[in-house]
């Protein structure tokens, strides 16, 4: 009966262990974790095209097949991420529907322009460097499924992020318009990159309740922390400036201080009028109508095997 489960189910939590697809969940906990897991996945999708947009126009072979390598790891980590969601209960087509609807979010990052080649870059630099930070404590995330597959979502985060500094270290060594060209994609992207993290604490409505059944393990803040701790050293031996005044160590606290991002720039563009909200959503959507005959197909396969299967 209910309160046995629901017990269970706490003690599971406390005890760090993991819930699994078959456990009893409350509704709400499942709720959250289609909501958050599936903002995730549309995220991974929607994220190949800032990037995808520079494929055909690396600089050399070996740029072109590092960024096409990267662009896929995007589609499977999207992939996994739905996989995770089914296992919820949720369709992937009617999670699909409620992304191009608008009614389900995405991630506010992928509305802003890869303007150059050094944008591509600073994705991996900071874009990545940030997801990372985000996701390595979601690995202990209290739904089994979730964190197994942020196991290896990270893994290949981590290479995302190498390819990106890698590139950077090679422009920021190269020409002085190469080394302009970086500076300028680490202005537009620094702040940006703070807001991927989501609102402050106080204004975060859904933290308290994910923290306390430890789907989430750190709060916004925190986590903002942490990639601003991280990411100064980088930008020092890049040779770097990260576009924020306030910008500086402190001793007593062991960390950086750092100034406030544009919350309402945030708000802005969840809401749907960033840079590029429309144009990201206009593609996906026409990309999801010229793949109908494949999923037609697929389908049909599907049912003739199984019916040659049943006689
Ligand atoms: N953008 O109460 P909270 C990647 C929404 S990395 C859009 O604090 P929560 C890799 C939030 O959903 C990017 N919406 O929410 C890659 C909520 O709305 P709702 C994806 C945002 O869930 C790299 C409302 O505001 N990573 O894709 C944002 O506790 C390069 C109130 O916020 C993940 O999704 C935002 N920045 O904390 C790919 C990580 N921030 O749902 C390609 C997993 C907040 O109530 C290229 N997700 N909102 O309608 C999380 O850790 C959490 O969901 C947070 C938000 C931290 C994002």
């Amino acid at each position: 009966d209910e309160p046995e489960l629901r017990a269970h189910f706490e003690e599971t939590v406390a005890a760090d262990r993991r819930v699994e697809p078959r456990d009893w969940m409350p509704e709400a906990y499942r709720a959250t974790l289609v909501r958050q897991i599936a903002q995730h996945a549309h995220s991974e999708i929607i994220g190949m095209q800032p990037e995808g947009d520079w494929i055909t126009r690396a600089p050399s072979l070996r740029r072109k097949a590092i960024l096409w390598a990267k662009v896929q790891d995007e589609a499977g980590h999207g992939l996994y991420l739905y996989g995770a969601a089914e296992t919820l209960g949720a369709d992937r087509d009617d999670l699909t529907r409620r992304l191009l609807e608008g009614r389900q979010k995405y991630s506010s990052i992928f509305n802003y322009p890869a303007a150059t080649f050094a944008d591509v870059g600073v994705i991996g630099w900071l874009v990545d460097g940030a997801a990372i930070c985000n996701q390595v404590p979601l690995c202990r995330s209290s739904y089994g499924p979730y964190a197994r597959a942020m196991v290896r979502v990270c893994k290949e985060e981590s290479f995302h992020q190498r390819q990106g500094y890698e590139l950077l270290w090679t422009m920021t060594r190269g020409t002085a318009a190469q080394r302009e060209m970086v500076q300028d994609a680490v202005d537009r992207w620094w702040w940006p990159s703070l807001m991927m993290f989501g609102p402050p604490d106080a204004a975060s409505p859904n933290s308290e309740r994910s923290m306390a059944w430890r789907v989430k393990r750190h709060s916004n803040d925190e986590l903002r922390q942490r990639f601003v701790d991280m990411t100064v050293p980088q930008a020092d031996r890049l040779g770097v400036t990260l576009p924020d005044p306030e910008l500086r160590w402190n001793e007593e606290r062991g960390r950086y201080d750092f100034g406030t991002p544009d919350f309402a720039e945030l708000a802005r563009v969840i809401g749907g009028d960033g840079p590029c909200n429309r144009e990201r959503i206009a593609r996906r959507t026409a990309a999801h109508e010229d793949g109908a005959w494949v999923r037609e197909a697929a389908a049909a396969h599907a049912e003739r095997r199984a019916r040659r299967a049943d006689g």
